[in-house]
């Protein structure tokens, strides 16, 4: 074959898995994986950077069911930054900056703070963040009202000494300590008595709900949130940080661009970024992923053109079948140990265990979860159906000002372009079935994925990657796989057709 033509590019629906011996029980299943070189998640999903996808509420649902959500950017810098303060600001546990108040405020300045921030009461600390006492609601209530505007805290908090916890104490310490003294609040100080947190039983037994959620080091969601390169995109990468993100994602569809690669650079070297997970992104090529793990990426991100609602490779030609892209790209990866993510073509669950032995450590998704009830947008009633939009971030109406300045279209090189008859789309614009909370989505496509694990006999991510061996398929074959020859009466929670 001459050079031209490389090699034959495979997709999802042209590889099975071959089942391999098996002697697991679903308990030793463990789908812990790498998102980046230095975030461990404990499913492998991500939500994609899409504005009919990923804002706050889906950042934070993904967030408790063990994955991640990347916010998007098409939203002006603050709006952005404000949905990552939201959610790092969710309460999970350890609370590590509590609002406090001082033993000389008087009752009504409580009740005012308590409402402002939705609490039922503070700790109350020295000028030096000295703990003197903690004060509750139910402090309040054996004062009469008309007493609160000259009656000082310090008059009715419960003094020191309390409970409290060190610094650093885990959460299981940490429930046993506040079980035994029958206590709802456990304040955490420092050697010195000073106060450094605060853990509450409401945000433990919240957190007790999602026992997979991903955690910061401070036991806050995790959160990632989209950048280009074009414009002011150093003062959005550097203002996310400063809200506290987690990971910046590099987000445009075609990432093998020196601007683009002289921005993970500087993000992973400059002192005020550097101590962030950067993920570069997209590329399709075992050079491509090369160029970012040489720019010091700590993932790369693989998908030219195989998204549910992208034209690219009908509008430009360009582009590599999935299950190639992510293969070729994990040459240049893997040995240089920098996680993998998949990205886009998904329609079913069986795709992430076909992603994962190609070569990806975590897949992220887009139509999958934009019929989600946490992704932006509202539901739609069609002949008696649910739906909810969903549409390619290069569609003209994510790339034109219909609606309100878009604020992305860097992402497909179009930044300059200020008619909108100009822009050359690559995406479109859609709807999908509505379906319920992530939860019961994230259910599903766990399930399926531990159901992988165990067809083919792999306890973990990594011997899923190891032990995993494609099958190459034919047409008649795919017809084979999906449901044949047979009417479907009742549509299941998983299935959605070819
Ligand atoms: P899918 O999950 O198949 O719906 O694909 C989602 C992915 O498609 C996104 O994460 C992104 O990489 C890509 N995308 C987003 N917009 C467009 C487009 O307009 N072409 N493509």
């Amino acid at each position: 074959v001459p050079e031209k033509f490389a090699a034959l590019g495979l997709t999802y629906d042209d590889v099975l898995l071959l089942p391999g011996h098996s002697d697991l029980a679903p308990a030793d299943i463990d789908t812990t994986t790498r998102l980046t070189r230095e975030i461990s998640i404990n499913v492998p999903l991500i939500s994609a950077a899409m504005d009919t996808v990923t804002e706050s509420r889906m950042a934070i649902a993904m967030a408790r069911q063990g994955g991640v959500g990347v916010l998007h950017r098409n939203l002006s810098i603050e709006d952005q930054a404000y949905q990552v303060d939201l959610v790092k600001r969710t309460q999970t546990g350890i609370i590590s900056n509590p609002v406090v108040i001082g033993p000389d405020a008087t009752l009504e300045e409580l009740d005012r703070i308590c409402g402002e921030y939705r609490v039922s009461g503070l700790p109350v600390v020295d000028p030096d963040m000295r703990l003197l006492g903690i004060i509750t609601n139910r402090d309040l209530r054996f004062t009469p009202v008309a007493e609160w505007a000259t009656t000082k805290v310090d008059e009715v908090m419960t003094p020191m000494p309390l409970i409290t916890g060190p610094v650093g104490i885990d959460r299981d310490e940490a429930t046993l300590l506040l079980r035994k003294h029958k206590r709802e609040r456990l304040p955490l100080v420092d050697d010195e008595g000073r106060l450094a947190g605060l853990i509450t039983v409401k945000d433990f037994v919240k957190s007790e709900q999602f026992p997979n959620a991903s955690y910061d080091a401070d036991g806050r969601l995790l959160v990632g949130a989209a950048i280009g390169y074009f414009g002011d995109a150093w003062q959005r990468a550097t203002t996310l940080v400063e809200a506290g993100v987690d990971v910046l994602v590099a987000d445009t569809a075609h990432g093998n661009v020196r601007m683009l690669l002289d921005m993970v650079q500087r993000l992973k070297t400059d002192p005020a970024t550097r101590h962030v997970q950067v993920i570069g992104g997209n590329v399709a090529t075992r050079e491509g992923a090369q160029a970012f793990v040489d720019a010091g990426a700590d993932a790369v991100k693989v998908g030219v053109g195989p998204g549910s609602i992208c034209t690219t490779r009908v509008v430009t030609g360009v582009g590599v079948p999935q299950v190639t892209a992510v293969y070729e790209a994990s040459l240049a990866t893997k040995p240089a140990g920098v996680p993998l993510i998949a990205d886009g073509g998904m329609k079913h669950s069986g795709e992430i265990a076909k992603a994962l032995v190609a070569g990806a450590d975590s897949v992220m998704l887009g139509s999958l979860l934009a019929g989600c009830e946490e992704s932006p947008g509202e539901l739609v009633f069609v002949n008696g159906k649910q739906y909810k939009s969903y549409r390619g971030m290069g569609s003209l109406g994510a790339m034109s000002s219909r609606g309100k300045k878009s604020y992305s279209k860097d992402r497909y090189f179009q930044a300059e372009v200020t008619s909108d008859d100009k822009i050359v789309p690559e995406g479109i614009e859609g709807q999908v079935a509505y379906r319920g909370p992530l939860a019961a989505v994230s259910h599903q496509l766990i399930g399926g994925l531990n159901q992988s694990m165990f067809y083919t006999g792999a306890r973990t991510i990594a011997e899923l990657q190891e032990k995993g061996r494609f099958v190459r398929i034919t047409s008649a074959s795919l017809t084979e796989s999906h449901p044949h020859g047979v009417q479907m009466t009742v549509e299941a929670p998983n299935y959605t057709g070819r």
